[in-house]
């Protein structure tokens, strides 16, 4: 080693070379960590995807060479150490932001987050930080040793030879580049970030989501084109044909609206037990007193819980980047508390946490919710869940019960919190979860457990009160729980064989409804997503929603979710968008795509529709 650094002292050519190999290969190595630690990217190591990944990765690192090779001259060591630390901080942003979210950063994303926002995050990521990440720095003592043997070393060169350096290695990067490009479907990029990653590296997705970026901030005039028109129109006349009415229709026309979404309770808890014990005991009873939808898959992107509130009061889809909470917030929406407010209800949103969050101080306003309760309108005096920062489910359903008029109509949207990620909070909570013990999953069913207990309560509270059967009663849960990260130990769980299809058929959350004075309760199998809500509703409150992307779950025969990333679920066939499969429903043998592109491109048409609303704000024309 001594003599290797000797050498390269003796001679600077050699060091200098040795320097740049280094370099490219070090940043190499910590691209593809990332693609596999996120599980972007999956065994076996050698698959085809995961070489036009390399391939494309190591082009483009290229790329980034030849810009400082051009660019530096004396001081070209010290742009490879600098350029070595910056990529490695936004490597390690995207890991830990992924592992949070399952999405890669993108300008949207990276502006949106606020310092709160960040220090919330900051708090779950450290819970999320892996042994093993230690190879984002492991590379830095020779960078550092480098710099300083060469620093004085390296001479100057002239300019012809520097651009016919960078030249060279522009030329082999972008041929390299190309080489991999022609052979990934890229059409789908546009539907998911992770998709153009797993195909061609995180480098790329950020510069193609950049790309994106831009091209949309310099396209700003709202216009649209008469075919995209004419697919808007068109798109909801059917939508509402589709929508006849018919089942329950007005069952709860001039009731109150009580809407809770229930932070990460995914479906799979639901009925279940563990060491013979109910995880759901209050949650399971309400079945026995609801309509219950066991096929419904949560829709959300990078918005995670706001992404949700607005698929169930908008019926629209959320943006594919960002969060429409913050991106979007200026834009007129037809939604579920204008259309109650227009009818003489009260409207409240109500969650027990700082308000600016997800912007949500400004988004409920544009949604038209009269009055926002947050975390100041309560007394912080019990705090469970979310590093015990965050005022207990308990007492916030406690509390709001006092802040409603119910002397009139009212519609009140209730976001609960405390089974929120890190579940670690509730490791000592006493549910016995045997041998889960201490496990990420095993901490998320005792969040779960004590999401429940409250939510028993609340319910209890309606009763009491004499508000349940004025009421018509939506659960829903926001989105998932267990990130793709820790999938093994829910597949084990469940007994489950690892693999796409069955991972996508797990994206479940509950949706259960309970109509005024119902006495017989129903299981509803049909496969449907977070932005069916809102139009089911409507039937059952007896009022029209002409804008809704969604259909009335009571009144269809149709079986489909579309989820954000272009994935779908039929009754017939799973297609998952990032590696282009499909797969039997029922019993997951592989279908040939051919068969169904034009009717997935018919359902991914919703997309870009909704898409179109809100990125051209044109329900205010
Ligand atoms: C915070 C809460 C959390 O107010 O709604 O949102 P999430 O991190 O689940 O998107
Ligand atoms: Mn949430």
């Amino acid at each position: 080693m001594l003599q290797v650094v000797r050498d390269i002292k003796d001679n600077p050519h050699y060091g200098e070379a040795f320097y740049w190999i280094f370099f490219i290969f070090a940043i190499l190595i910590k691209c593809i960590y990332f693609q596999f630690t996120t599980n972007i990217n999956n065994e076996p190591y050698f698959s085809f995807t995961n070489l036009m990944m390399t391939i494309s990765t190591f082009a483009i690192i290229l790329m980034i060479c030849a810009f400082i090779a051009l660019v530096f001259n004396k001081k070209r060591i010290q742009a490879l150490f600098v350029t070595n630390i910056l990529l490695t901080a936004l490597l390690i942003a995207d890991t830990n932001f992924f592992r949070y979210y399952y999405d890669v950063i993108t300008i949207p994303v990276f502006s949106n987050l606020d310092s709160r926002i960040m220090n919330s995050i900051n708090q779950s990521i450290s819970s999320l930080i892996n042994v093993a990440d230690i190879i984002f720095i492991i590379d830095f003592p020779v960078m550092v040793a480098g710099l300083i043997v060469l620093k004085n070393r390296v001479g100057e060169i002239q300019f012809y030879k520097r651009t016919i350096r960078s030249l060279v290695l522009l030329l082999v990067g972008v041929l390299t580049f190309l080489s991999v490009y022609g052979k990934v479907e890229i059409t789908a990029f546009a539907y998911s970030n992770n998709y153009s990653a797993q195909n061609l590296g995180v480098f790329y997705s950020h510069f193609y989501s950049t790309k994106l970026f831009i091209r949309e901030k310099l396209s700003e005039d709202d216009d649209i084109t008469y075919e995209e028109k004419e697919m808007i129109k068109n798109m909801f006349e059917t939508k509402n044909k589709e929508r006849t009415g018919g089942r329950y229709s007005g069952i709860a026309e001039g009731k109150n609206l009580i809407i809770v979404q229930m932070e990460a309770i995914q479906s799979f808890i639901i009925g279940r037990t563990i060491n013979g014990k109910e995880i759901t005991p209050n949650l399971n009873k309400f079945i026995n007193e609801s309509i219950y939808f066991d096929n419904i898959y949560y829709q959300t992107a990078g918005g995670n819980t706001s992404d949700a509130e607005f698929l169930c009061n908008t019926s629209l889809y959320p943006v594919a980047e960002g969060a429409v909470y913050y991106r979007f917030y200026e834009n007129t929406y037809h939604s579920l508390p204008k259309v109650l407010k227009e009818k003489g209800y009260d409207t409240y949103a109500f969650h027990g946490y700082d308000e600016v969050f997800w912007n949500r101080n400004v988004m409920y306003e544009t949604l038209g919710f009269d009055k926002y309760i947050s975390e100041k309108d309560y007394e912080l005096d019990e705090f469970v869940g979310w590093h015990g920062e965050a005022l207990s489910d308990m007492s916030f359903f406690r509390q709001s019960f006092d802040k409603i008029d119910t002397n009139k109509p009212f519609y009140g949207f209730f976001v609960t919190l405390s089974c929120h990620h890190p579940f670690d909070y509730f490791e000592d909570y006493d549910f016995d979860v045997g041998e889960l013990q201490g496990t990420y999953l095993g901490n998320y069913i005792k969040a779960a457990h004590y999401a429940d207990k409250c939510i028993g309560y609340f319910i209890d509270e309606l009763k009491r009160r004499d508000l349940f059967d004025d009421t018509l009663l939506v659960l829903y849960g926001d989105h998932k729980a267990i990130p793709i990260v820790n999938a093994k130990e829910l597949y084990e769980f469940l007994g489950l064989e690892e693999r796409e299809d069955i991972w996508a058929k797990l994206q479940k959350v509950p949706l259960m409804i309970k109509y005024p004075n119902q006495n017989t309760p129903e299981v509803i199998s049909r496969i449907g997503g977070q932005i069916d809500i809102l139009p089911t509703i409507s039937n059952m409150m007896g009022f029209d929603f002409p804008y809704a992307l969604g259909k009335d779950l009571l009144n269809t025969d149709k079986e489909y979710a579309i989820f954000r990333n272009g994935t779908i679920v039929t009754d017939e066939y799973v297609y998952i968008n990032c590696s282009r499969n499909v797969y039997d429903y029922s019993d997951g043998t592989m279908l040939d795509l051919e068969l169904f592109e034009e009717e997935i491109s018919s359902y991914l048409k919703e997309l870009r529709v909704s898409d179109l609303i809100i990125t051209k704000d044109l329900f205010k024309k």
